[in-house]
């Protein structure tokens, strides 16, 4: 396979000015006719013009009206090479065969449930027509599609429906025009059995925006979340970041059947179902916040992806980082800020952390790839959003808003690159960013150190750092980074003390704004060594550092145990009060971790015991922080920090540490889950999701104990339950144990709910995630239920992808897991590359564990890698696993 570089980007020869694309739909073939201007980029260059194509059948090719002959073009499986096109402007037609109803790779046009449907990011659209699938192509869209009518009544394509009939033979027709000028990964087709639920949306300046989502008819009741999160999101890009929407029509359509979550194709974004489908009833708290965040996500890339978009596909992270970094703001700002900064920080150091950390890590903006598909990850995603976050922190609401302003003023219509993103910071606000472009290009987590003293006669306060950022694949040494630190100071009472300056280099630096007092202050860690000496500091205080997470970083501090209790008690900064905890919880598994691998007696930290029980019992504190607060961290974490990673360990001490809080603070928790429950209507407000959080939370905890009073009382929650919250956490506590109590409750929630598809799916992800022992024979079951299916992607992740998360029974010490997956992903590749190297993912990290899992690791990866035919996909992703 051929690995593509950045360094290789060359301008096209050629761009397309219109593309006029007719469609005709049929169940045994369809016939996809382009004619498309193309113009020259230097006029009078006659270079062979190379168009991508991949399981195409090609029937014509005419420039300017004639067809040509065969020894004027060559044609393979990837590409059509037209030898001598003419000097300047021509008009290029081609007429191609395609078979969707063939198409389980899902990309490109295929059929999902009947219905037609397409996903052509990142380079699928070359599985509909010859094209230059490359995002700086931008053109004119013209789309005519023709089906027949009863099998699809519905008809949509991006932009302005201009035309519409019904033809002979029981067909119809539809004409769509997109105004606007796009890269062809944001073409979408659409042709099935649909009912839409229609609103409207007026804009700042006025203007009438129809609505509509579309899904299969009996669906349509579970759409009131969506369409009230589009236009909460529509509203918030107008206020937040003065965008406001362009046509006059936004089209939603729901698949059961995607490869990703959602797809932003202009005015016609396409979602999978599981992020667009809410009842109360059949979706939980998280489901609605995921649909919430992903509509908005979707929406926003309107201007972030789609008016202005991405060079070549090394620039992912200008349109993706940017824009999860939109939607997490849009989250933050209708719940609660702390709480959804705690839970993107979590997802990023327990994903995007372990990718940095092991062969896939990456820069945010990759320097090859073989299958660009394998780059949709946690780094350009959620590590981008934080590259986009530090701007924010670095220049202040107002500033970072100045610097987007600039950014769609130069580039509206333009394909760009992340430096054109970073040259409108930094011109709009005047200032000098030094080395911060190295987020970009410099992969791995940087790790700082922060050492502190406090001199009792001068009153100064220093914080000496020192940062080192560890090799990565192709990167054995790196440079120092730019690291804004946002921090605080603590004085003996618990409260923030103000900051008047620091000496930085021997510079005086003041940090006062005007008469305000300022509490957090920013610093610039810019070298690989940095002191900041703070003056004017009445007592020894305890810091509070990198406030709100402010930079993508391991941090390792001199904070003693009691001065992490201090701050989880007093921090004014919520997120470091929630960090605190986090800290003290990984000291302690971590200790008991050695313990258990000593076979010494567990113990449990009193004093953690009392720190914890405070914040159970502090009022004034949100509800769903306490939850998070509480929550220990993940096995994955603690694993991560390992010099071996020991599955059973870990999870040992997990369980010790859940069942010994639940017994020292079960009249603490038993009251919590009284006091949080509710018989009112389920409301998904942030007070409502929050009371709910606490009470599972709290729930989970009373559930690990063996006591027959507990038992009863979650099978009372199960079987009280209104909504799906309730409901599944209950499940999900009583499913902790092996028993007749779980097979009675599995059943149950089955019988229930076999109707519902994505219900299901929850069903399947919750059995094959499960620590039982000797998992992987149920799960193994699992794939022949009659819900099963390794067709659809979402089946696949909830199964497959939730037994990978079980550390200990994907780990078996046996193999059975390793060799579970190794089987499955063989047999995936054959239907779905890209769903089959998620799959192989899950090997990626096998060096990190003890000698004899590393060999049946690495065994199954090498029987992948040899296999023949195998997609590039799981190539990619087993190969560099295997270096
Ligand atoms: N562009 C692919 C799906 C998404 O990130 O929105
Ligand atoms: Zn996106």
């Amino acid at each position: 396979p051929k690995e593509i570089f950045l360094k290789d980007y060359r301008l096209p020869d050629y761009y397309f000015d219109t593309v006029d694309l007719r469609f005709s739909l049929g169940e045994e073939k369809t016939i996809v006719c382009a004619k498309i201007s193309v113009v020259p980029r230097v006029d009078g260059v006659a270079a062979p013009l190379a168009l991508d194509g991949v399981d195409l059948k090609l029937i014509l090719v005419k420039i300017n009206g004639v067809e040509l002959k065969e020894e004027d073009y060559d044609v393979d499986a990837r590409h059509l090479i037209l030898k001598g096109p003419p000097s300047g402007s021509f008009t290029l037609e081609t007429v191609t065969e395609i078979s969707p109803q063939h198409n389980t790779s899902l990309e490109g046009l295929y059929k999902s449930s009947g219905n037609f449907c397409t996903q052509c990011e990142a380079e699928g659209f070359r599985k509909i027509t010859y094209f230059q699938d490359r995002p700086d192509i931008m053109a004119k869209y013209t789309v005519r599609i023709e089906a027949d009518k009863s099998l699809y009544p519905v008809l949509l394509s991006n932009g302005n429906l201009i035309d519409q009939g019904d033809l002979e033979g029981g067909r119809h027709f539809a004409v769509w025009e997109d105004p606007f000028k796009k890269p062809c990964y944001l073409f979408a087709l659409v042709a099935g059995q649909l009912e839409s639920r229609d609103d409207t949306f007026i804009t700042c300046s006025g203007r009438k925006v129809v609505l509509r989502i579309w899904t299969p008819p009996q669906d349509l009741p579970k759409t009131l979340h969506a369409m009230y999160s589009l236009k909460a999101a529509m509203k918030w890009d107008e206020d937040v970041f003065g965008r406001e929407y362009d046509l006059d029509l936004f089209n939603i359509v729901v698949v059961p059947d995607f490869n990703l979550g959602a797809m932003e194709n202009k005015s016609l974004n396409i979602f999978n179902s599981k992020l667009i489908l809410a009842s109360p009833e059949t979706a939980s708290d998280a489901d609605y916040a995921a649909i919430l965040s992903c509509i908005g996500h979707e929406y926003f890339h309107n201007w972030t992806g789609n008016r202005v978009t991405c060079r070549d596909w090394f620039q992912l992270s200008l349109k993706e980082g940017l824009t999860i970094f939109r939607d997490q703001e849009f989250s933050s700002d209708l719940g609660s800020r702390t709480v959804k900064r705690i839970g993107d920080v979590s997802k990023l150091r327990i994903y995007q952390f372990s990718q940095d950390a092991g062969p896939m890590a990456h820069p945010v903006r990759p320097h090859s790839y073989i299958k660009m598909d394998n780059f949709y990850t946690v780094t350009v995603y959620q590590k981008g959003a934080e590259v986009v976050r530090m701007y924010k922190t670095l220049l202040g609401s107002e500033g970072f808003r100045k610097g987007t302003d600039l950014y769609f003023e130069r580039h509206d219509g333009q394909a760009v690159t992340c430096e054109d993103f970073f040259a409108a910071m930094r011109d709009a606000n005047n200032v000098d960013f030094a080395n911060f472009l190295l987020w970009y290009s410099q992969a791995g987590s940087p790790i700082v150190k922060v050492t502190s003293s406090y001199n009792v006669k001068a009153h100064t306060f220093s914080l000496k750092f020192s940062q080192t950022v560890p090799p990565t694949p192709g990167q054995p040494t790196k440079e120092p980074m730019f690291i804004p630190v946002a921090m605080g100071l603590l004085d003996s009472s618990g409260k923030d003390m103000p900051l008047s300056s620091f000496y930085q280099d021997g510079k005086l630096v003041s940090i006062t704004s005007g008469a305000q007092p300022v509490y957090t202050a920013v610093l610039r860690v810019t070298k690989a060594e940095e002191e900041f000496v703070f003056t004017d500091v009445a007592e020894k205080p305890i810091p509070s550092l990198l406030r709100g997470y402010s930079a993508p970083i391991h941090l390792h501090s001199d904070l003693t145990e009691n001065d992490l209790f201090f701050l989880l008690a007093h921090d004014s900064d919520e997120f470091n009060r929630w960090e605190a905890g986090q800290i003290l919880a990984r000291k302690l598994m971590l200790s008991q971790v050695v313990n258990f691998q000593k076979d010494n007696k567990l113990v449990l930290d009193p004093q953690f015991v009392h720190g914890i029980k405070c914040i159970l019992l502090d009022s004034s504190l949100d509800k769903e922080f306490i939850a998070q607060t509480i929550t220990l961290p993940g096995e994955g974490e603690i694993m991560d920090m390992m010099e071996v990673a020991d599955p059973d360990a870990v999870h040992a001490v997990q369980s010790f540490i859940t069942k010994q809080l639940a017994l020292e603070l079960k009249q603490e928790f038993i009251t919590l889950v009284k006091e949080n429950t509710s018989s009112e209507k389920y409301e998904v407000d942030h007070v409502n999701m929050a009371r709910r959080a606490l009470k599972n939370t709290a729930l989970g905890y009373l559930a690990s104990l063996e006591d027959e009073e507990m038992s009863e009382l979650v099978l009372n929650e199960y079987k009280s339950a209104t909504n799906m919250t309730d409901q599944f956490s209950a499940l999900a506590a009583i499913a902790q144990k092996p028993g007749k109590a779980r097979e009675d409750v599995l059943a149950d929630f089955y019988e229930k709910w076999q109707h519902d598809y994505l219900v299901v799916n929850k069903w399947f992800s919750l059995q094959s995630a499960s620590d039982i022992p000797g998992n992987v024979e149920n799960v193994k079951k699992l794939l022949n239920h009659p819900a099963f299916g390794l067709r659809n992607p979402n089946k696949v992740h909830s199964l497959i992808g939730g037994f990978c998360a079980s550390p200990v029974n994907f780990h078996a010490k046996d193999g059975s897991g390793y060799k579970f997956l190794g089987d499955l992903v063989l047999q995936l590749d054959k239907l779905n590359p890209q769903v089959a190297s998620r799959m192989v993912s899950a090997f990626s990290r096998w060096k990190r564990y003890d000698d004899t899992r590393q060999n049946l690791a690495k065994a199954q990866l090498e029987m992948i890698v040899c296999c023949n035919g195998l997609s590039e996909n799981v190539f990619e992703i087993a190969s560099k696993s295997l270096l």
